[in-house]
């Protein structure tokens, strides 16, 4: 185990443990909410990159599955204001602000959200913003597949996609960890982040 690097710049020790029973879920790690010209911006949001690649390094070097999570919306959907939903344009299927940022490191499959017109906060699960119905996305099929007992979630948004990723994965049975520095929120009202992390630790989520 490497230590945790102190004084010059960004923390980047190992804050998770990784063996071939865990699986790193990367969240929305996209143009439109990490880069500054994206269309919903989370603020800091590339500054989590680092922090979720050497996560990615230290996952991929024990034998752990890294899986990411890609919002994937059509151009119209009621997930958007436009539509008579919440929230600005964003993640636009094969547009840029979909894509995941140009220096996150793939190392694993990709599972898209929201392909149908849902509301896809959470990796796991979508729902029909209009019947209400939830079906699941691959994600946990592939945990299933891998035998994967343990979740470690990092990514964006900590107040939506990585909070509901975090709580689905927790219903589903994993012991489940969220990195706090590999996160940042959306933040409509202020403490939104703050508030999803106490809702995690609440449900049985290890805050590290
Ligand atoms: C997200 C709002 C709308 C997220 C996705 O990735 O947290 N937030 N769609
Ligand atoms: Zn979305």
């Amino acid at each position: 185990m490497r230590a945790r690097t102190g004084g010059l710049g960004p923390t980047l020790g190992v804050v998770a443990s990784y063996g071939p029973g865990t699986a790193l879920v990367v969240v929305d790690l996209q143009n439109d909410f990490a880069d500054p010209q994206g269309s919903l911006t989370v603020a800091g949001g590339l500054q989590v990159v680092p922090v979720v690649n050497h996560e990615v390094q230290e996952a991929t070097a024990a034998g752990a599955l890294v899986a990411y999570t890609q919002d994937w919306h059509p151009p119209n959907t009621p997930h958007f204001a436009k539509d008579g939903g919440r929230w600005p344009v964003h993640c636009v299927r094969g547009t840029w602000g979909a894509q995941l940022v140009p220096s996150l490191v793939v190392a694993g499959p990709v599972v898209r959200k929201g392909v149908g017109g849902e509301d896809g906060y959470s990796g796991f699960t979508v729902r029909d913003p209009v019947t209400g119905a939830v079906t699941q996305t691959q994600l946990a099929d592939l945990l299933q597949e891998r035998s994967v007992a343990k979740v470690v979630v990092v990514g964006l948004a900590t107040d939506y996609c990585v909070k509901e990723t975090a709580l689905d994965a927790v219903r589903l049975g994993f012991a489940t960890s969220v990195v706090a520095a590999g996160v940042r929120a959306v933040d409509l009202a202020p403490g939104d982040g703050a508030r999803a992390l106490e809702e995690l630790a609440q449900a049985g989520v290890e805050v590290i």
